[in-house]
């Protein structure tokens, strides 16, 4: 497998957080961002939008890092990661959606804001954010995964730009349940984490 991804994406690192816990081998691809390889004819022949992570086994090509959890678990993965019935796996599909949206509109939007200098709608990024921040942890401190008693794509999918919270100028502190649970994920074996990332002793 080939995972075509920017080393400071937080999308990026959804697909290697997964690929990673499920013990799958692969050659990561970096594009250069600066240079715009991502608005390549190459790369654009595999993602139209011109983003990462895009995900190849074989010739199948994935784009989106939501889909590439979802094929991973599919195909790699034991069921509990996208459970087959249909309410659990619609409880999933909520929680990408939510990783797909709130989650990248404040949070992340936040990070790209006060690391990468991107012009955001401050107050509205700031909002999306607070209003996450107490639905997650409302729901963490119902249950330990976001979609049920085992750990998810669902997890996943939310966690990266939750650990980057830091960057986003955004405090986790006071939600002991976020916490709890970035902790959990952290302590996964095979975890792996990329730079920036909230981390207990660094805030304590
Ligand atoms: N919905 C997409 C969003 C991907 C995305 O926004 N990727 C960013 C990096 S984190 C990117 O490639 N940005 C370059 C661009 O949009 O031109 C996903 O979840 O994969």
């Amino acid at each position: 497998m080939k995972l075509y991804e920017f080393p400071r994406s937080g999308q990026s690192h959804k697909a290697r957080l997964m690929l990673s816990l499920l013990g799958l081998k692969y050659e990561s691809v970096a594009l250069n961002g600066q240079e715009g390889e991502h608005k390549s004819a190459a790369f654009l022949a595999k993602n139209p939008f011109g983003q990462v992570p895009v995900l190849e086994d074989g010739d199948i090509v994935i784009r989106d890092s939501q889909a590439v959890l979802v094929y991973l678990a599919r195909q790699y993965g034991a069921e509990h990661w996208l459970p087959l019935a249909p309410a659990a796996m619609a409880q999933v599909m909520a929680w990408l959606s939510t990783a797909a949206n709130e989650v990248a509109r404040g949070p992340g939007l936040l990070r790209m804001h006060h690391k990468f200098g991107r012009d955001i709608n401050l107050a509205e990024a700031q909002q999306t954010s607070a209003n996450l921040l107490g639905i997650l942890q409302a729901q963490l401190a119902r249950q330990q995964w976001l979609a049920g008693d085992q750990i998810s794509i669902a997890d996943i999918a939310v966690y990266p730009y939750l650990a980057l919270a830091p960057e986003a100028r955004l405090d986790v502190q006071p939600y002991p349940a976020i916490t709890g649970w970035l902790g959990r994920i952290q302590s996964l074996e095979h975890y792996v984490g990329m730079p920036g990332m909230w981390a207990p002793a660094a805030t304590a």
